[in-house]
Order: C-alpha cells, then structure tokens, then sequence
C-alpha cells in the first residue's frame, strides 16, 4: 500500500505523556482520593449500581506498584461515532500492556459493542497498531452503536469476555457508551466476575466533561478542521460578496463546536442552542434575528455573510423540543406498528391521534422533506438522528421568505442568496492534531495503569491540559459519579449527563460580548489548516473553549 508523505511522518510522530506516565510502569502508584456521588438522583443510583457507586477517585503518581507486572488480557471496544484520537488511545493502552508484560495480550472487537455480544474480536499486534499510530478513524478495528442492553446481550457480553479469558474491556465512547461501561461494570461484578470495565471519553461534541474530564478526545481536531472550512467559506464570501453561507456544525445536542468555531473564526451569527432554550426563543424569533442581521449588513452594502447552526438546534427550540418528545414517546409506545407505515401521509394520520394539536399543527406546516427527517429511525439509545434535519435548509427559505415581506413594506432594499453546507464527517477522521494524538495515547495509557491497579466502573482521566504535556495530571474518574436518571424510550433510565454549554461560563460570555459588532461588521479570522510539525505555538495549542474555562 502507498502511503501519503504526512502519514509517514506521523507514524514518526512520538506523543508525548504526562510526567507521571514516564516512569517505569512498576513505579506509578495509585493514589485514591475522597468517596464520590453522583450528579443527581444519588439514591436511584445507590440502588441501581449497589458495588459500583461512589468510589473515590484516582491519581497516578510516583510510588511502589507492586500489581503492574501482571499478565493480563484485555479487549477494546471502539464505540459510536468517530472522534480523531481513538487510534492513539489504542496504541496507549497496547504500548501499556506490554510495558507492563510482555505477553499481555490485547482484543479488539470488531464493528462496535457487538462484537463483545457476537465475539468478534481480533489480537492487535505490533504490525496491526503501527499502522495506526497518530492516523485519524476508527478503521483499526470499525466502530457501532449497538447498545448493550438487554439481559440476553449482557449475558453474551459476559460469555464472550470470559470464552477470551479476558481480565477487562475498554470501552472508547461518548456518553451513551460510558453509560454502558457504567453498567456493563455493575453487570459483571453482581455475576460473580472479576473482569474489570474501563471507559475513555470519546466525542467531538465536547459534551462529555466535568472538572476532572476537561475535554473528550477529538474535539481539539475536528474543531480545527470545521474551523479551517469556514475561515475558507468566510474568505470566499468576503471576496465574492455574493452570498450568506448558513453552515450546520455537528454537535448531536451540545453547541460546543458551533462556539469554539465561531471564537476561531468570527462569523455573522451563531445559534446557541442553550441559549435559545434558555430564552424560550421560538423559530419565528431565531429568522427574526438573523433577518436583522441581514438588513442591518445589506445597509452597509454588504449582501454576504456567515451563520454557523448548532446541529442539535432543534431540540432545544421549545416548540421542536416539545414536538421530538411528543414523537419519540409515540413512536417507542408502539414501535412496531409505526415501522410498518410506509407513506408519510399515513404517518401524519396515525400520529394526529397520538401527540398533541400544537405539535401536530407545527409538524404539518413544516416543509414536507424536513417534516420526514424528524420521523426517521432513530438511534439505538433512542435519540432523533438530529445531523439528518436539514436546519440550514428549513432556516435559509424562513430568511427568504421574511425578508420578501419586509422588501414588500420597504423595511428591505439588500439581496439575499443564501447556500447551506453541512460540517460534521469532514472533521470526525482528520489526522489527530499534536494536542489530539498526545491526550489519547496518555488516555489509553491510563486506561492499562487503572486495569492494572485492580480498578474497575472507572473513566481513564488526564487533566491539566492546557499545561505542557508533562505537567498533565493522569487517573481515573467512577462513571456513577457523572450518572444521573434521565426520561429515554419512554422511560427513567440511569445516564452520564451531557454537559451543555454553561451560560455564564467564559467562552460563551466572550463570545456574546463580541457578536454584535461581528453581526453588523465584517471581522472574519481565517485559522488556516491544523499544522503538525512546526514551532510549539502553531502546532500545540489547545482550543480557545479549552483555555477559556481553564482561565487561561
Ligand atoms: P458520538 O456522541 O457517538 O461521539 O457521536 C457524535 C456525532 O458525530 C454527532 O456529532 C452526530 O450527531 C452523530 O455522531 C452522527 O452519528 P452517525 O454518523 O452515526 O449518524
């Protein structure tokens, strides 16, 4: 196989490990911090996860380890959607074991979850790992979203790790999938079983983070990519100056992404969905302000511009909100009947008797294709595959339509021609960045030291990150102490919450103290490409969200 002069190099590429992860494996003492508790509903979650809750935290550190040198038998599993970075947790964890013995083996399943239910797993050796070292994807082994379950699915869980002789799983994921370690840990501990479950925090979304998970693995890259395009499209567009580029931005229900580009890159607008919540701002109010947007430019010759559109906006605009709730308890309350629909009319008429007048009455004056997209399958952990709405599109003929009727009292003069673009795969498997590569082979290194150290329910964490990498600090976090019960597939079901953007938080209050003048001026930035070789202040940086909250 030929390969690209870059990915030569980065299989060159050394990440870097915290300070504490240098030492010889045998000399990382573990040392364990206070209990924990969950971040609401503490009692639900005694009951549900009675061996697991509240353990204390976890810090490697300098100190005599005498359980290092174990053999051990591992299997990993990369979970949900690609995030660039999950190759290196591999290779960490990989690099970990066999420090730790030279005949640890390490599994990795294919396809996601259910190759631990279905046993589909391969040995990862050196020749597998080296040629996914600092290289973007999930293709070393393929990822899925098949949720662990069911009591048949947990026991196959149960049977595969043991058929393997397996001592723990790593479950690389987001939310959801942390959320099944949490159980799949519990799960195996009330069977009598010793085999130990490890998570690592996965997303692009950047919405899996607390004080002790600064940021999930792969947000650092694909914001950089995103971050790229637009500079590109904001350069165009202010060169042309022909066109508004309204761009959806991944992000399933956090707008993290969406914020960090629009630091980077100053564009007109940026949807907040948090704070459209917050607000109770309607659909009509969000093409309101856009629309001002518009006029206010158009009064300055300026007929272009940029929107960037969290992709979960949807669901945080009350009346949508209310509409997808309304829709997935109908449509879980009786699955198979409405599966076995086939036209979209007959869809609308057998949801007219099950969700209210209101939701109804929005469903229906909704453009038809995107009244279809909220109707599509959903997710196995029962979400709305909200990156197939077309929110760009829906919000482009709003615009239109308001700023004819605004034209037609002369309240309107400018020209509007708007052009929809969809970021969400073009940043998922880029090249990890220095930052990107560095944090997860740390992480998945961490993860090996936890299994190691006899732990188990536990997420690998690597903190201090926007100090040089070998002043990060490295442990574990418990899962159940990011748990609390939340209303899924019609039910209250144990989770990891989902860390929205706070409101009063730096990187939003830096960005709405600057987007008013960025609504009416032109003060586009243009980051260019991530660069991976290079002086330290081009090629490590972290992003400015990440340095925002840190206070730096
Ligand atoms: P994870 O939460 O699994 O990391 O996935 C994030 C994400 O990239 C979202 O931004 C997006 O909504 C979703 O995956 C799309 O997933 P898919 O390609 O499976 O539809």
């Amino acid at each position: 196989m030929s390969i690209s002069a870059l990915q030569n190099a980065r299989y060159a590429y050394k990440p870097k490990l915290p300070a504490c992860l240098n030492s010889p494996v045998n000399e990382i003492a573990v040392e364990m911090g206070e209990p924990t508790e969950a971040v609401a509903d503490r009692n639900e979650l005694k009951e549900i996860f009675a061996q697991c809750y509240g353990k204390p935290l976890v810090t490697f550190i300098k100190g005599k380890n005498d359980k290092i040198g174990r053999e051990l038998k591992v299997g990993v599993i990369l979970s949900g959607g690609q995030a660039p970075g999950g190759h290196n947790v591999i290779a960490g964890l990989f690099d970990g074991l066999k420090k730790g013995n030279a005949a640890s083996i390490l599994y990795g399943f294919k396809g996601g979850p259910s190759g631990l239910i279905d046993n589909k797993a391969i040995i990862l050796t050196d020749d597998i790992i080296d040629k996914y070292r600092n290289t973007g994807g999930f293709d070393i082994i393929g990822s899925g979203r098949t949720k662990i379950e069911t009591p048949q699915q947990f026991a196959s869980s149960l049977e595969t790790a043991k058929k393997l002789g397996l001592d723990a799983i790593v479950i690389i994921g987001g939310d959801d999938s942390n959320t099944n370690a949490a159980l799949l840990a519990e799960y195996f501990l009330t069977k009598g079983s010793k085999i130990q479950v490890i998570g690592c925090p996965k997303t692009i979304d950047g919405d899996l983070k607390n004080e002790y998970i600064e940021t999930s693995f792969g947000f650092d890259t694909a914001c950089k990519t995103y971050s790229e395009l637009i500079g590109n499209i904001c350069r165009d567009t202010n060169s042309a100056k022909k066109y508004w580029h309204f761009i959806k931005l991944m992000g399933r229900a956090a707008s993290h992404i969406a914020l960090e580009c629009a630091l980077q890159c100053r564009p007109n607008i940026c949807l907040v969905s948090e704070e459209i919540e917050a607000k109770g701002y309607s659909l009509e109010t969000i093409v309101e302000l856009i629309c001002a947007s518009v006029v206010k430019r158009a009064g300055n010759s300026e007929n272009f511009g940029v929107v960037l559109i969290p992709e979960g906006l949807v669901e945080f605009i009350p009346e949508i909100k209310k509409l997808i709730s309304e829709l997935n308890d109908a449509i879980a309350a009786d699955e198979k009947n409405f599966a076995s629909i086939s036209s979209f009319l007959d869809q609308i008429t057998w949801l007219s008797r099950r969700i209210s007048q209101p939701s109804y009455s929005l469903l229906y004056t909704l453009p038809p294709d995107i009244a279809q997209q909220f109707l599509m399958d959903r997710d196995p952990h029962g979400n709305v595959q909200v990156s197939r709405i077309e929110t760009e599109k829906l919000l482009v003929s709003m615009v239109e339509k308001k700023l004819q009727g605004l034209k037609d009292i002369n309240l309107y003069k400018g020209s509007f021609s708007g052009l929809t673009h969809f970021f969400g795969y073009e940043g998922r498997c880029a090249f990890p960045s220095n930052f990107d590569a560095d944090y997860c082979y740390s992480l998945g290194f961490s993860a090996f030291l936890l299994i190691a150290s006899g732990l188990t329910g536990y997420l690998s964490s690597v903190r201090n990150l926007t100090a040089p990498a070998e002043q990060w600090i490295a442990g574990g976090i418990p899962l159940t102490m990011m748990m609390n019960m939340e209303q899924r597939h019609g039910s209250k079901k144990p989770v990891i919450k989902k860390a929205l953007i706070d409101l009063d938080g730096k990187p939003f209050k830096a960005f709405k103290a600057a987007r008013e003048e960025w609504a009416e001026k032109t003060c586009f930035l243009y980051p260019g490409a991530i660069q991976y070789f290079g002086p330290e202040e081009v090629c490590d940086q972290t992003t400015i969200t990440l340095k925002m909250e840190r206070g730096k």
